[in-house]
């Protein structure tokens, strides 16, 4: 009989740095007496992350969600867009936001993200854009997703909120597609508290963009667009300047949990780990999912989900229900079950178990005893 955790073991917790390098951070913003719009913490982060992400242009956003409903009025997307129903609400929610309808594609059932292969097929003379979601970091089929796009003229969006500091050949994921949109929420592998960005390549799209996440406002005399307040407060921007020095760390921690988790679990039967990806391709290990496969596991993942919660584990189901389940994108016919069977199945079995540099590898291999002793093999 394994005892369960004597506390909750979340998915994840935040990265917190020290009170004292806050402190000191803080007392620069008293010394300034600038709280927000665009102070000096804001122009410095948005430079170090320029540079740390591997991007031309970098615009900070209080949170991913504004930033990713910018990105869409800057492209002035409209009409319908291409999209994942395997994602955070978030995504087909900035689609809604900005008029568009999201057409759901079926996805790839090894990484989980958009099937750059049915992208085609749902193309109509309304589409504007294809919006891919970098789901857990894993990479996009970049290269498809642009040759679709630039055969149709379409723009491309990704949704990079999980992909912070991911790589694909020495190239930040951010210099992909048109805009990509970075959120720095608590929960992620690097963070502002709350904040995001926008990524993009050239420097009339940083303007637009800049003035759009500022109500429009060119000068004290001049609206120019109808804009909206997207802007990162000092504070945040303070500590989003700290904690780029834990990422690399953090990362170490996570691939250490990472491997005993699959020396742990990659035997056994009906569970399904992550993929692994091509060489090249840099990842940041912020999220670690299985999927169980009822029939030859033995059990549900509705059974794994609840029991792991008697031992005080509270795993989640990203990202179950799919957005296509959503009482407000039900009834869009791309929401049809039909035209979506993996991700419906992937729905059905997909877990994310704790991942985060606080935990232990005794900790890590403990959830695993747990979770293997409700297999059938046992
Ligand atoms: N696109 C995608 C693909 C996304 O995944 C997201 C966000 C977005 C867009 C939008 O970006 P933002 O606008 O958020 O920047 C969490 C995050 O809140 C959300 O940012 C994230 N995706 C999503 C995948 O996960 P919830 O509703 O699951 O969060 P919550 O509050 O249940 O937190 C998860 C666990 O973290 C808790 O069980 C305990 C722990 N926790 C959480 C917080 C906030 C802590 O220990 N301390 C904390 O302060 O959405």
């Amino acid at each position: 009989m394994i005892e369960p955790f004597k506390q909750r073991i979340y998915v994840t917790r935040p990265v917190f740095p020290t009170i004292e390098e806050v402190t000191e951070k803080l007392r620069d913003i008293w010394e300034a007496q600038w709280l927000t719009n665009n102070g000096p913490q804001h122009s410095m982060l948005e430079r170090e992350l320029t540079e740390f992400l591997k991007v031309p242009y970098l615009s900070l956003f209080n949170n991913g969600t504004i930033a990713l409903m910018v990105a869409c009025q800057s492209l002035r997307l409209s009409g319908e867009v291409i999209t994942t129903p395997f994602t955070f609400a978030a995504t087909p929610h900035v689609l809604s936001w900005n008029n568009i309808t999201p057409i759901f594609c079926d996805i790839d059932a090894e990484t989980m993200n958009i099937d750059a292969a049915q992208i085609e097929s749902m193309i109509t003379p309304h589409t504007t854009a294809i919006l891919a979601v970098h789901v857990f970091g894993t990479p996009c089929d970049v290269a498809t997703i642009q040759e679709v796009a630039d055969r149709y003229g379409l723009r491309v969006v990704y949704d990079a909120a999980h992909a912070f500091g991911v790589e694909i050949g020495g190239l930040g994921i951010g210099t992909f597609g048109d805009i990509s949109m970075f959120s720095f929420h608590a929960t992620k592998l690097y963070h502002t508290v709350e904040g995001g960005a926008l990524v993009h390549n050239n420097a009339h799209l940083k303007q637009r963009i800049d003035l759009l996440k500022n109500f429009g406002i060119k000068n004290e005399e001049e609206v120019v667009m109808p804009g909206i307040n997207g802007k990162l407060n000092e504070i945040s921007a303070a500590i989003g300047r700290i904690m780029l020095g834990y990422v690399e760390s953090e990362r170490q921690k996570r691939i250490r949990l990472h491997a005993i988790y699959n020396e742990e679990l990659g035997d056994v039967a009906g569970l399904k780990l992550m993929s692994t990806c091509a060489e090249d391709v840099k990842l940041n290990y912020q999220y670690y999912v299985i999927r169980v496969d009822e029939a030859e596991f033995g059990r549900s993942r509705d059974y794994v989900y609840e029991e792991l919660r008697h031992y005080n584990v509270y795993a989640r189901k990203y990202f179950h229900p799919l957005c296509s389940e959503f009482t407000c994108y039900r009834q869009l016919s791309s929401s049809n079950p039909a035209n979506l069977p993996v991700a419906n199945a992937v729905g059905q079995q997909v877990l994310s178990l704790p991942m985060y540099g606080g935990l232990t590898e005794d900790d890590v291999r403990k959830i695993c005893a747990i979770l293997k002793s409700f297999g059938r093999q046992l």
